[in-house]
C-alpha cells in the first residue's frame, strides 16, 4: 500500500513483547483541528514523521504502538524515568509539524482570534487525551485498541489492511498470531480512549 514503508520504517521495533512492565507508559489520542482529514496525503504523513523524529532526538521516547488515522492519531509511548514531560514533547511535535506542513503545502495559516493571541495556528486540537498505563493488562488493552482502530472507525474491514500502524511490526514479531485475537475488543467503546 502507498506510504506503508515510509511511515512504518521510522518506528523502532516494539520491545514491549519482551519487556517487563515497569511503568512510564502513556497512551495518547491527538485530533486535528475541526477534524480536518490532514493525514490523507503523503506530504502530511511525511511532515508528521519528521516532526516526531526531531522531537525524539531532543527528548527521547520509545514508540510502543502507533496508529495514524486521517483526522487523529493514537500513540503509546514509553518515557524515560527521569523525564516524563509528555506535554513538552507533544507541543514540539505539533509545532514542528504545523510549521513544516504549512510551508511545504503552501496553505495559508488558519488562525482563530484566540489562537492568534497565542501565536498558534489551527492545525491541531489544543487538548489531547492522555492516560498513564497502569499495568501490563492495561497496556495490552491499549495496544490492541490502537491497532484495531482503523476497523473500529470503519476505514477497513481487517486490521492488516491499514498501512499506517505498528500492527505490522507486531505481526512480524509474532505477537498477533490468529485472526480472532481482536475479537475481544471488537465491541469496546471509545470511552476511556478519547476517540
Ligand atoms: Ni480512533
Amino acid at each position: 500500500m502507498p506510504g506503508h514503508n515510509n511511515v512504518d520504517n521510522i518506528f523502532s521495533m516494539p520491545n514491549y513483547i519482551r519487556a517487563r512492565f515497569e511503568g512510564g507508559y502513556y497512551f495518547f489520542t491527538v485530533v486535528t483541528y475541526q477534524r480536518i482529514k490532514l493525514f490523507g496525503t503523503e506530504l502530511a504523513r511525511r511532515c508528521l514523521r519528521e516532526a516526531i523524529e526531531k522531537t525524539q532526538s531532543r527528548r527521547p521516547f520509545e514508540t510502543i504502538a502507533f496508529c495514524l488515522l486521517f483526522d487523529h492519531l493514537h500513540y503509546i509511548w514509553k518515557l524515560p524515568e527521569d523525564d516524563t514531560d509528555y506535554s513538552k514533547r507533544w507541543s514540539s511535535i505539533k509545532g514542528q509539524f504545523s510549521k513544516e506542513y504549512l510551508k511545504l503545502s503552501g496553505q495559508r495559516k488558519r488562525v482563530s482570534p484566540s489562537r492568534a493571541r497565542k501565536g498558534e495556528v489551527c492545525i491541531w486540537q489544543r487538548r489531547f487525551w492522555e492516560h498513564q498505563i497502569r499495568d501490563e493488562n492495561d497496556l495490552q488493552r491499549h495496544v490492541d485498541y490502537v491497532h484495531y482502530n482503523p476497523v473500529k472507525h470503519g476505514f477497513v474491514q481487517h486490521v492488516e489492511e491499514w498501512p499506517w500502524s505498528t500492527y505490522h511490526k507486531y505481526v512480524k514479531e509474532g505477537f498477533y498470531g490468529r485472526v480472532n485475537d481482536f475479537e475481544q475488543i471488537t465491541n469496546t467503546s471509545t470511552e476511556g480512549f478519547g476517540e
